[in-house]
């Protein structure tokens, strides 16, 4: 006899159900999301074992392609996963799911590779053939007045896997640190949630790296603090560059972040965000502040004009 889902649940499922139009990429073929799947004897499912990117899409141009690109590569390199396709191969795997979904304005790629199909037990030499996916689709990270009122975050109870652990440089499918992380803060009524590293300083946020501004120089932790070495962060501080603005790459503590003029997270789906509140601390005057302002306006034309 088989077992039914009870309704509420099997509702629940459809409304959380991806647009059947979507062409996914998935191991060579561009399938609906019906029929886009991995097996549940993925390693990927089975023991988080695999990498991820999220790349933005600004009129129909793949925004900083190759850095993604290098990004995953190195991810890969680092758990031993072998990609099925050289860097541009999937590269132009990215383009052609863009084509298939007709995207020429703006859009979110989710890239993936799983270790793929294997035999359970805990064993890269048990999953012989990985699965590389493509998804183009759409992401907010937050709702649209956050932009105005900054964001409200907390400092989570988790702390940032150690980089002598897992290095959190690597994009992997173990995110449940972060996912519980942004649930801690969901459940006390804020945004997002800032965590901190072995030694209690500030790493980043759940999906976000974090700035602070304090008399007109910026402040962001090094790599070394066990962040994501983030392409927006990037990407801002040659922005801050150009503004003459001096950016600090050095260890910060929750006392830094609760007496700064301004903070703001940064991110390829949050893009330029402003912070006006830590741990019911007002930042600043409440709002987002000047510098924050202009480098968001900075990062708008940037995305605009250079595209990638
Ligand atoms: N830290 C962490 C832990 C991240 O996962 C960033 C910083 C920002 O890095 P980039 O290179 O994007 O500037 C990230 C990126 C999602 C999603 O689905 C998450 C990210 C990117 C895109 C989508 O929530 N995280």
């Amino acid at each position: 006899m088989s077992v039914m889902i009870p309704e509420p649940l099997s509702a629940r499922k459809n409304a959380m159900a991806p647009r059947e139009d979507l062409k996914i990429w998935i191991d060579g073929e561009l399938l609906p999301p019906s029929e886009a799947k991995i097996s549940v004897f993925d390693h990927g499912l089975l023991y988080g074992d695999g990498i991820f990117e999220g790349i933005r899409v600004y009129n129909g141009r793949i925004f900083k392609e190759r850095e993604h690109l290098r990004r995953f590569g190195e991810s890969a390199k680092a758990i031993r996963l072998e990609l099925p396709l050289p860097l541009e191969g999937i590269g132009e795997a990215m383009h052609e799911t863009l084509r298939a979904n007709n995207i020429t304005g703006d859009a979110y790629i989710r890239l993936l590779c799983t270790r793929g199909v294997g035999k359970l037990g805990i064993s890269i030499y048990k999953a012989a053939c990985p699965s590389l996916i493509v998804i183009a689709d759409k992401i907010e990270l937050y709702p649209p007045d956050v932009y105005q009122r900054g964001l409200k975050c907390i400092t989570s109870s988790s702390i940032r896997v150690p980089p002598h652990a897992l290095s959190p440089r690597i994009k992997s499918l173990n995110y449940l640190n972060n996912v519980l992380a942004k649930a801690e803060a969901n459940d006390a009524g804020a945004d997002e949630a800032i965590l901190l590293n072995h030694l209690g300083q500030i790493s980043e946020c759940t999906g976000d790296n974090l700035f602070l501004v304090k008399n007109n120089r910026l402040a962001t932790p090094p790599t070394s603090a066990g962040i994501l070495d983030g392409i927006t962060r990037a990407v801002v501080m040659e922005l801050a560059r150009r503004r003459n603005l001096p950016v600090d790459e050095k260890a910060l503590i929750q006392f830094d972040l609760y007496v700064a003029d301004e903070i703001f997270a940064t991110g390829t789906a949050a893009e330029v965000v402003p912070v006006t509140s830590v741990d019911r601390r007002v930042v600043g005057d409440g709002k987002p502040g000047p510098i924050t302002r202009q480098l968001m306006q900075d990062f708008v034309a940037y995305r605009n004009a250079e595209g990638g």
